[in-house]
């Protein structure tokens, strides 16, 4: 058995950024499938019994800690591993709060649009969709010009805070209907950088269950 087990699906981009944590970090992990779509295992009572209280995926499986929240399993990778660890409490805070902001604001938007509009049947409310889409435009715009002076969220170096950006950015553009890369290009030049990094590899590559249907 693997020293860590992800609970995940591909389709997640919350799960995608413990995903790419581990596999940027050479970890030795396992996914575990959450049937996520078919079966709704994070709604059911073993899943919040054993699993999750909370509902959700990822859940990282580490010896006898269960942790949930892409946050909170950076954080622990980085203090274990020593790599992607904001140095220091100016850089601590810095990450964690641009974690918080991508959590609420942007990944915390591009996961329920993309899911109304190209995951669900039938598709959300047009006027849900406008809400979010509005909300998404102005918060990618922020970020776009945080990283048009910036290698990374935090400066030179690759943190925790850009897992954590990752999640639902490398998704194709046509489960969102607009083209992240084409419309904000300092973000597409950052993905391209955190592309390279060794142990880089697509959402689709890296956790079970895409296509929907097959795992
Ligand atoms: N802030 C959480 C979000 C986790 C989350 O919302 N995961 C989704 C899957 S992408 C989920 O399990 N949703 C179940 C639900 O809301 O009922 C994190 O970053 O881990």
């Amino acid at each position: 058995m693997a020293e860590y087990q992800l609970h995940c699906f591909a389709q997640s981009g919350n799960c995608y950024r413990a995903a790419l944590m581990l596999n940027l970090i050479g970890a030795n992990w396992e996914p575990v499938w959450v049937d996520f779509f078919a079966n709704g295992a994070t709604r059911k009572p073993d899943y919040r019994e054993n699993i999750n209280e909370m509902g959700e995926a990822p859940v990282l499986v580490h010896g006898g800690k269960h942790l949930s929240q892409s946050g909170v399993i950076l954080t622990y990778l980085a203090n274990r591993s020593g790599k992607f660890k904001p140095q220091g409490e100016d850089e601590e805070l810095e990450a964690l709060r641009w974690i918080i902001f991508d959590n609420q604001k942007v990944n915390g938007f591009l996961g329920p649009f993309r899911f109304l509009r190209t995951l669900v049947k039938p598709p959300g409310d047009p006027a849900v969709l406008a809400f979010l889409k509005g909300r998404i435009d102005g918060n990618l715009a922020i970020v776009n010009k945080r990283l048009a002076s910036r290698k990374f969220l935090l400066g030179e170096r690759p943190t925790i805070a850009d897992i954590s950006l990752a999640g639902y950015l490398y998704y194709p553009a046509d489960e969102f209907g607009f083209d992240i890369a084409k419309d904000y290009p300092a973000i597409a030049a950052w993905c391209e950088r955190i592309k390279a990094l060794p142990g880089w590899k697509h959402p689709y590559d890296l956790m079970p269950g895409y296509p929907l249907g097959t795992h």
